[in-house]
């Protein structure tokens, strides 16, 4: 079996610049303390997080809530930091228009202002240098009847043409799907089979991407993986748990067997390597835990879960598979499963230069202590500001 060190240490998780900001349910924002006061702000903490794992070397932005006058600024900010600027996520679901969808909204003039929205964010990633575009719609319908389904997948179809067309030298547009919410009857991309279809339709440079809270409770998440690897169409990931719906609990807590499942796809299909393309990004909201903490530990989370992935003895399967050992196969998953991987990560951290216990050594930084009175004064950022 191949050494799974190498691989673990060129892994790359991004993390959202909106988890390290304030959020909530509908029900209230609970605000912590020494959150980020705006995106250069966020990019420190991310920069922190990178710090003492190793693994987390971009940032996804969030457009508007990461507005900036001068990107290249911004961008330049990452560097000095040591990170750099990820994905950009486009938001057009958050405007008093689009309370009836925005690129499939019935009336033309909000389609092009939706339009004119992800536009903008292209010519975002020409400043920032991002490779990726990643748009996840809130359009919908709540009521049988309330507007014509097939109408509004023209409308997405053409706006996601223009926005393709646009696209850049290295630019990618992942499409994102989500059973419900905000829509209750009829989301118009509510799953992978809507999103393939529109991204088969575009081309090679548009790809599905799969939050792992977006399906019905269930589903076979690590199937869904296989069949676009196996198309080229997985363009990454928005990992987060859920336990009910979209919960965006830390990723791999709720569920880190279905976490390893997904791995095991992506390790079986050589998809690791972040030349293979695929993004593994978390996307989650940290309301009550401390996030900077959170964040490291949903990357190590992925870690382990990708550490058990690399142990899976591939011979020894694919020989179980041929002869038909059902048992035999199950167990060499289950073996992969059931090993304490800490101590190897921790190894790998010390080969790479950093704690082997990045949240204990985060701890032990003061970073938490010093921003909580640096940013004491002054606006807190928070989702959806
Ligand atoms: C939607 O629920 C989603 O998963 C999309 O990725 C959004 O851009 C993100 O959450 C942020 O709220
Ligand atoms: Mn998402």
């Amino acid at each position: 079996m191949a050494d799974p060190a190498p691989a673990l240490r060129t892994q790359q998780i991004e993390t959202p610049s909106w988890a390290y900001a304030n959020s909530g349910t509908r029900f209230r924002v609970f605000p912590q303390r020494g959150v980020p006061r705006d995106p250069f702000e966020k990019i420190a903490d991310a920069a922190v997080v990178h710090r003492f794992t190793g693994v987390a070397p971009s940032v996804a932005l969030h457009i508007p809530w990461d507005r900036v006058e001068d990107y290249t600024v911004l961008a330049a900010f990452a560097a000095e930091q040591g990170v750099r600027l990820g994905t950009i996520n486009a938001n057009v679901f958050q405007d008093v228009d689009y309370m009836l969808g925005s690129v499939t909204h019935p009336d033309p003039a909000v389609r092009r202002k939706a339009l004119g929205h992800l536009l903008e964010c292209v010519d975002i990633m020409d400043a920032t240098g991002s490779a990726d575009l990643k748009l996840w719609f809130a359009d919908g319908t709540n009521y049988p009847g309330q507007d014509d389904i097939r109408a509004r997948q023209d409308r997405l179809a053409e706006a996601l043409e223009a926005v393709y067309a646009r696209l850049g030298e290295g630019q990618r547009m992942l499409l994102e799907y989500k059973l419900f919410e905000p829509a209750f009857y009829a989301t118009d991309v509510p799953d992978w089979g809507t999103a393939y279809m529109h991204c088969a339709q575009l081309g090679e440079r548009a790809q599905v991407v799969i939050d792992t809270g977006h399906h019905a409770p269930g589903t076979n998440i690590e199937f869904i993986v296989a069949v676009l690897l196996r198309a080229g169409k997985l363009g990454g990931f928005d990992f987060n748990s859920r336990f009910y719906a979209d919960d965006d609990l830390m990723a791999g807590a709720a569920d880190p067997f279905q976490l390893f499942r997904i791995m095991n796809e992506i390790v079986a299909a050589d998809a690791l390597d972040p030349a293979a393309g695929i993004a593994f990004m978390l996307d989650q909201c940290h309301n009550i835990e401390p996030k900077i903490a959170a964040i490291i530990r949903s990357v190590m989370n992925v870690q382990e879960a990708t550490a058990k992935a690399l142990l899976v003895d591939r011979d020894a399967l694919a020989s179980a598979q041929g002869s038909g050992d059902v048992l035999g196969a199950n167990a060499v998953v289950m073996d992969a499963y059931n090993t304490d991987v800490r101590p190897l990560l921790a190894q790998v951290r010390a080969d790479m230069g950093l704690d082997p216990d990045p949240i204990a050594a985060y701890h032990r930084s003061g970073y938490f202590e010093r921003v909580r009175d640096e940013r004491a004064e002054g606006a807190q950022a928070g989702w959806g500001a």
